[in-house]
C-alpha cells in the first residue's frame, strides 16, 4: 500500500461523531462478526464488553475501502485486544472460530430471536430463556406467560415487523400521517428521520418527527392522528405517551437516562401493499398467501418548534453516533446534549445552586 494510505489510516478520528462514514459499508466480513461479540456480550450482561465492540465496528465501517492488512489495523483507534484478534482471524482463515462458535450456542439464537420481538429487551427475553423457552411458537403456546399488549402485538406481527421497511414504505407512511396531520393542524411539519433521513434504502421501522413553526400548536395533535388512523383501521398497535419535558430539568430528575421527553407514540401501522397475486377482492380472512398488508413499526415523535433541531439530530441517529456525539459534548465542550436541548454544565450547576 501506499504512503497515502498510511496517512488517511492514521488521520481516523476517535470519537465515531467526528467520522465521515459511507452509506455502504466495505468491511462488513469484520463488522458482522464484531457485531454478533457484542450481542452475545450484551446478552451476558457485559455492556461495557459489548460498546467495546461496537466501537471496533464503528471505526471499520467508516473506511472508504476493505481492510487488507493487519498492519492497517494497528493504525486505528478503537481497536483492544479481543477486536484486533478477531479482525487478524478473519484476515488470515476468512472466518472467525470464536464467533462461528458464538451463533452455535442455543442461548444466543434464543436470545437472539427473543430480543427480535418489539416490546422484549434483554431482562425478558434472558428470563424466558432461563424458563426454559426456546422459540416463537413455545412463547405463543404457553399458558402461564403474561405478555404485555406490546409483546403480544410484536409476537402476533414477528414476520412482517422483521422484514426490512422500504424507503417507498417510508414515504408512503409520511405521507399518511402528514394528510391526516393537515386535516387537524394546517401547516404541520412532518419529517422522516432515522436511517432513512442517513440515506438508508431500507430499515426496521420508520421514524417521523411532527412540530409546527408555531410553538405549541402541536401539542394534543397526536392523539387526534392516531384517533382518525385508528377508525380507518389503520393501526394495528399504539402507545401513546403524554410529554414530560416541562418536569425534565427539574435538579431533582437527575435522569442519565437515553430516555427522550416527547409526546410520542411506538405503534403498528397496517400499511396496504400491492398484493403479489394480484387478487384485488383480497381482505383480512383471506389466506396468509394473498394478505395485502404488512404490519410496520412506526415510532411518532411530537417536538415543539423550539427543541425541534435537538430532536432532529437526536432522532436521525445512528445509536452510536448519538452516543459518541454526547460523549463528545460532555469530554471535549464540557457540555450536555440530548434530544431538547444543548447546554454548559458549568451555568447549569450554577442555577441550580442559586434557586
Ligand atoms: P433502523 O430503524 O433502520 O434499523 O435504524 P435507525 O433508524 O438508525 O434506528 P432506530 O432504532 O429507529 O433509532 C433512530 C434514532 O432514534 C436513534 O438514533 C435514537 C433515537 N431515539 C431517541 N429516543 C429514542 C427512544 O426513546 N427509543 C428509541 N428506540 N430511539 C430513540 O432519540
Ligand atoms: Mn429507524
Ligand atoms: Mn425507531
Amino acid at each position: 500500500h501506499s504512503d497515502v494510505d498510511v496517512v488517511v489510516a492514521s488521520l481516523v478520528p476517535a470519537y465515531g461523531c467526528q467520522r465521515r462514514t459511507p452509506l455502504t459499508n466495505k468491511n462488513c466480513i469484520f463488522t458482522d462478526a464484531l457485531e454478533t461479540l457484542s450481542k452475545e456480550a450484551s446478552f451476558c450482561g457485559s455492556d461495557g464488553r459489548s460498546l467495546a465492540f461496537i466501537r471496533a465496528a464503528s471505526v471499520l465501517r467508516s473506511l472508504p475501502s476493505t481492510l487488507t492488512t493487519i498492519e492497517e489495523l494497528n493504525r486505528l483507534p478503537g481497536f483492544g485486544e479481543h477486536s484486533k484478534r478477531v479482525v487478524q482471524e478473519i484476515l488470515e482463515d476468512g472466518f472467525s472460530a470464536e464467533v462461528e462458535r458464538v451463533t452455535q450456542k442455543e442461548k444466543y439464537q434464543t436470545m437472539k430471536l427473543f430480543t427480535n420481538i418489539f416490546g422484549v429487551g434483554m431482562k425478558t427475553a434472558n428470563r424466558w430463556y432461563q424458563e426454559g423457552l426456546r422459540s416463537l411458537g413455545d412463547l405463543r403456546n404457553s399458558q402461564k406467560l403474561k405478555l404485555s399488549k406490546q409483546q403480544e402485538a410484536g409476537l402476533q406481527h414477528y414476520e412482517d415487523l422483521n422484514m426490512p421497511v422500504s424507503r417507498a414504505e417510508a414515504d408512503l407512511i409520511a405521507k399518511m400521517v402528514e394528510e391526516v396531520a393537515h386535516s387537524f393542524l394546517p401547516g404541520t411539519i412532518i419529517t422522516l428521520a432515522g436511517g432513512f433521513r442517513r440515506g438508508k434504502l431500507s430499515g426496521h421501522d420508520v421514524d417521523i418527527l411532527i412540530t409546527h413553526a408555531q410553538e405549541g400548536r402541536e401539542e394534543g395533535l397526536l392523539s387526534k392522528v392516531i384517533g382518525q388512523l385508528q377508525s380507518q383501521g389503520l393501526i394495528l398497535y399504539h402507545d401513546l405517551k403524554r410529554n414530560s419535558y416541562h418536569d425534565a430539568f427539574s435538579p431533582d430528575s437527575k435522569s442519565t437516562s437515553n430516555m427522550d421527553h416527547f409526546e410520542r407514540s411506538f405503534s403498528i401501522f397496517r400499511l396496504k401493499v400491492a398484493s403479489h397475486i394480484g387478487d384485488i377482492g383480497a381482505r383480512d380472512h383471506s389466506p396468509e398467501s394473498s394478505k395485502d398488508w404488512k404490519a410496520v413499526r412506526v415510532d411518532l415523535v411530537v417536538t415543539p418548534i423550539s427543541q425541534y433541531p435537538y430532536a432532529l439530530l437526536g432522532w436521525t441517529g445512528s445509536k452510536h453516533f448519538e452516543r459518541e456525539l454526547r460523549r463528545f459534548s460532555c469530554n471535549e465542550k464540557k457540555m450536555v446534549l440530548n434530544s431538547h436541548a444543548l447546554y454548559d454544565t458549568v451555568e447549569v450547576q450554577v442555577a441550580i445552586s442559586q434557586s
